[in-house]
């Protein structure tokens, strides 16, 4: 406050944005080979979901074709699509798991 903005001595707020991290949805896609009980003990293993909560959201996708499972920071994000595209892989069924920018 060096007295040339005209603030006759108070001093003065500049209002900053507070920068916020971007979020991800990690969103699962139905299929009609992947079985019902595997997508559950995906969503168990790798989102720390219980049974319960796990068979809700998967049937969610089954009926609805897409569901978000979990927002996360981009590196989170991209690590649980990994891990799911891994373990269906090498399980050879063909779940597919994407995210985007919230
Ligand atoms: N649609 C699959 C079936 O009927 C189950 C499934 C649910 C697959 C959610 C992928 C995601 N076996």
């Amino acid at each position: 406050d060096d007295q040339t903005d005209g603030d006759a001595g108070l001093a003065v707020k500049t209002r900053t944005r507070t920068q916020r991290p971007p979020l991800y949805k990690v969103l699962l896609l139905n299929d009609d080979y992947t079985p019902m009980e595997f997508v559950v003990h995906i969503l168990e293993r790798f989102f720390g979901l219980t049974h319960a909560q796990a068979f809700e959201i998967m049937l969610v996708v089954h009926k609805k074709g897409v569901a978000v499972v979990g927002v996360f920071s981009h590196e989170v994000a991209e690590t649980k699509v990994a891990q799911v595209m891994d373990f269906a892989r090498r399980h050879q069924h063909p779940l597919q798991c994407t995210m985007e920018k919230e």
